[in-house]
């Protein structure tokens, strides 16, 4: 039997480990990319490496994240980006210069490359037939200084596409139906590789929309063979010589296959507040609706803009809703300006804001209380619009724009009873990568020379102290499944300005499920939090770890813990718990007195008996670690293991 495009680019990779699903593998990075909210940590802990220049291919910092510069931290924490960069051969890309995964995929990615990014939706770059993964800033770190990516090595799942889409039903409702299917718990430990003859009806932007997004699933990563299509994207970016071929062979061995024929796929939505509630949009239509947004690095492209646009021509926004666009690029911004597709917006009532992730993240646009948004964009977790209690629904850019123009909720195919023609799926006729906001590192003599310049704002993360032999403390909090790491570390724009200020950020913890959470972790010199399936889901975000260690919380108990965090919190020194009986979360309540002896030797056995001196009860909970990941744990995390061993230089 052949082997599957996953393995052969992994293989090419491996430096270490037997790549049977399950086991541990580590792999070579070739381009690594951050953004300016994990960046500054990532560059903190390679500059606590104590190297002079990155050691991988290429390295690229992207200012898209907190670009309104709402509090003089922002700026601050990108003039230490710019400068580290430029100091440390990293590429920055200013405010505006559009979205990273957008800017990675135009200018950067190369088929058959690994890349690890500080960011969840990393993945994004796999439309063109790379292996590219988010991770926490620290991997991302290590991959800056050439060291190898440990990670699980995935079940890779054939999704066969056949048929293809009909008029109004776009990509963005085939990874919808794939939620759908499967949940946001659904693709833990799996890489979703992309066959069948569907493939050839989708160009390389909408196989970028699928594989951005199947980032909601849970999975390592997506994948799509990088081919004709792919080709044909290189060429119109101007860079054909950097494309080549990568596909699996024809009769390639998978670990589980999917069917998904396309031409059965209709518009879809998921419904407040998770990716994964999606029911067809005819379900839910008709509800009033305040507020609409196309954008993010799902939905922010010059294919979705197009269409955004060939839908709006001469016609108006409902008056009582407010739609704006965050496009994904300066540049297809500006092809599009040069096409006339602006003007058909502004003549709209379309508000295009700057190139950036923007109410993505809860910067700007927060909804009124009580009020509906309809947004494309891939993730609508509870509060992350910056509304504690909002309703934000998930749909594709033409069921936005119909929804823009109805003012309810809308099936974009009812949009023909107006004469509207359904657009199809364009790609840029020809995208000038001459990105003015694209600024290159310095070369090596000049950079020795340069100086890092770090603001107040700037501030080196603590390091926990080596794991202790026995731990106690109260349960500070106990959550539901699906617990978001932006339940734990809420985005939006006033907290977004501390992400390099650990002391200060860790005020936030929990804000919005506990106010009081900081102050009680602090009070009572920390504890242990308690959460159901899945818990940590969604970004990459290290300070869903890094923060909460600050405040002294030891531990995390949950029934299943999602892959970024999981490794987040190895690497800053907290026992990630795994209840063996999952029934007994029923029996834990906040405030319950936990303990928990021999900590050592159960991280070294991977299981611990955890005391409930409250209730008189014991709890067995494993531990899922590698044995490097043991060593991590018990050194207190990842910097203070690499201290441990005296060794400059990247972790091994
Ligand atoms: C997100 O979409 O949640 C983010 C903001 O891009 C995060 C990164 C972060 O929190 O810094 C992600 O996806 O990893
Ligand atoms: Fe930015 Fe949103 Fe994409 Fe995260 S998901 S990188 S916040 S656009």
């Amino acid at each position: 039997m052949g082997t599957n495009l996953t393995r052969k680019i992994l293989q090419e990779h491996l430096v270490s480990g037997d790549m049977t699903p399950g086991e541990t593998i580590s792999i070579r990075i070739d381009q690594v990319l951050v953004q300016d909210l994990t960046g500054t940590q990532a560059f903190l802990h390679f500059e606590a490496m104590g190297l002079e220049r990155v050691r991988c291919e290429v390295a690229v910092c992207f200012a898209d994240h907190n670009v309104l510069q709402v509090k003089p931290e922002n700026m601050e924490d990108h003039i230490y980006l710019m400068t580290a960069g430029k100091k440390y051969g990293i590429w920055f890309a200013k405010p505006a210069s559009g979205i990273g995964h957008q800017i990675h995929l135009e200018h950067f990615a190369v088929p058959g490359k690994t890349a690890l990014g500080a960011d969840s939706h990393t993945p994004h770059c796999g439309g063109i037939g790379m292996i590219a993964i988010g991770a926490g800033g620290m991997d991302v770190a290590v991959a800056m200084g050439g060291g190898p990516y440990h990670l699980v090595m995935p079940r890779v799942v054939n999704v066969q596409l056949t048929g293809a889409l009909q008029p109004w039903c776009t990509a963005k409702d085939v990874i919808l139906e794939l939620l759908r299917r499967l949940t946001v718990r659904g693709g833990k430990e799996k890489v979703f590789e992309f066959t069948g003859p569907g493939i050839h009806t989708l160009n390389a932007q909408q196989r970028v929309t699928i594989t951005n997004m199947g980032t909601e699933l849970g999975a390592t990563t997506s994948i799509f063979p990088s081919d004709d299509a792919t080709r044909e994207y290189f060429r119109r970016l101007g860079r054909e010589e950097d494309w080549r071929e990568a596909l699996p062979d024809d009769d390639a061995e998978y670990d589980e296959v999917i069917d998904l024929d396309m031409s059965a796929v209709e518009p879809l939505i998921a419904e407040p507040s998770l990716p994964d509630k999606v029911v067809p949009v005819r379900e839910a239509s008709g509800r009033k609706v305040h507020q609409v947004m196309v954008g993010s690095c799902t939905n922010g492209s010059y294919t979705d803009l197009q269409a955004v646009a060939k839908i709006m021509k001469g016609r108006r926004v409902h008056p009582e809703v407010s739609f704006f666009i965050h496009p994904a690029s300066l540049m297809d911004l500006k092809l599009l300006a040069e096409e006339g597709y602006v003007a058909d917006l502004i003549s709209a009532g379309v508000n295009v804001a700057e190139a950036t992730c923007g109410a993505c993240i809860g910067s700007g646009h927060v909804p009124a209380p009580g009020t509906v948004s309809v947004r494309a964009i891939n993730r609508n977790f509870q509060g992350r619009s910056g509304l504690k209690d909002d309703a934000v629904y998930l749909a594709s850019s033409e069921t936005a724009a119909a929804t823009a123009i109805r003012g309810v909720i809308t099936d974009p195919r009812d949009l023909e009873e107006e004469g509207i023609e359904a657009p199809t799926a364009e790609l840029p006729a020809r995208i000038n990568q001459d990105n003015p906001n694209l600024i290159p590192p310095a070369p090596p003599e000049e950079a020795a020379t340069m100086v890092v310049e770090r603001g107040e704002n700037i501030v080196p993360a603590p390091v926990k102290g080596a794991l202790e032999p026995s731990l106690s403390g109260n349960v500070l909090l106990k959550v539901d499944d699906d617990i978001s790491t932006d339940h734990i570390m809420p985005a939006s724009a006033d907290i977004l300005a501390y992400r390099s200020n650990i002391p200060k950020i860790s005020e936030f913890v929990f804000h919005r499920l506990d106010p009081t959470f900081s102050e009680q972790a602090k009070a009572k010199g920390g504890g242990f939090i308690v959460g159901g399936l899945n818990y940590g889901q969604g970004s990459s975000r290290e300070h869903a770890a890094l923060a909460p260690m600050f405040l002294g919380v030891k531990g995390v108990l949950a029934k299943s813990l999602a892959r970024i965090h999981h490794a987040n919190l190895i690497n800053f020194g907290l026992l990630p718990m795994v209840f063996v009986s999952p029934d007994d979360l029923d029996a834990i309540e906040q405030g319950d007195e936990l303990a928990i002896d021999d900590v050592l030797e159960g991280v070294d056995r991977g299981r611990l008996t955890v005391q409930n001196r409250t209730k008189g009860t014991t709890i067995e909970v494993t531990l899922e670690l590698t044995e490097r990941q043991k060593e991590i744990l018990k050194a207190g995390g990842l910097l203070s293991h690499t201290r441990a061993r005296g060794s400059d230089g990247p972790p091994d």
